[in-house]
């Protein structure tokens, strides 16, 4: 074993994105093995080692870790990027819950059916400008710090920057109307371990195509249902 963090998940981002973000930013290296056949799958339910037969899973310092947010504030508080005190934990959580909750509805977006695609775009970009980016903006603004929660960099950040990106993906000029989130942007992509993550030829993964959701469809054997934006 290399004793480094194993990542089992599909080739591609969906709800293991933010692990390999928050791995990259906390400058650890890791491994994947990526599921491409039902086979690898049934071999891992057969080991047990998906305690509710989902992934991701993630096998670091001798556990095998699912759940994905149980999986990130592990590596959160492992690396020092959740916050001094118990207050600026809450903090870190609540910021990450948004924008998880935003990043949720566009991992959905390619397995929605093709004649309800636009307007869920719609709805997720309506809720990124006027729910969630100027709660963030709000926040930089108030404090007038460089991070999100204790003048320290954490997980909030970095989970910032990932939705922030996800976000341009769909609509490019997105951050128009948000001044001092467009400067966090360029501050954090600045970030020596984030700048070499954002490099072509690392780990993180392309935006999801057709390819990446017959894997998925292929290996779970389900199709998601969707919930609405
Ligand atoms: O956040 C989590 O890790 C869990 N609460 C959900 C994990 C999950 O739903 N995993 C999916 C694949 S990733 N995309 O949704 C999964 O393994 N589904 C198979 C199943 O039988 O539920």
């Amino acid at each position: 074993m290399s004793g480094k963090p194993k990542l089992y998940y599909f080739y591609g981002r969906g709800r293991m994105e933010s692990i390999r973000w928050l791995l990259a930013a906390a400058g650890v290296e890791f491994e994947e093995e990526i599921l491409e056949t039902r086979k690898q799958y049934e071999a891992l339910l057969r080991d047990g080692a998906l305690l509710f037969q989902q992934v991701p899973m993630v096998e670091m310092d001798g556990m095998k870790l699912v759940q994905t947010k149980a999986i990130l504030q592990y590596i959160a508080a492992k690396y020092n990027l959740y916050g001094k005190d118990l207050k600026e934990r809450a903090l870190i959580d609540m910021y990450v819950g948004g924008t998880s909750d935003l990043m949720e509805m566009i991992m959905w977006y390619p397995f929605i059916d093709p004649e309800q695609k636009e307007g869920h775009l719609n709805k997720v970009l309506e809720k990124a400008k006027n729910r969630y980016f100027p709660v963030y903006e709000k926040i930089l603004r108030d404090h007038g710090e460089k991070y999100l929660v204790g003048n320290l960099f954490s997980w909030a950040d970095v989970h910032l920057l990932e939705a922030i990106l996800m976000v341009e993906e769909k609509s490019a000029d997105i951050l128009t109307t948000f001044p001092l989130l467009k400067a966090f942007k360029t501050r954090i992509s600045e970030i020596p371990t984030i700048k070499a993550f954002l490099q072509p030829g690392s780990q993180r993964k392309p935006a999801p195509d057709e390819k990446y959701v017959q894997t998925v469809r292929t290996v779970l054997q389900t199709y998601h249902k969707v919930p609405s934006a």
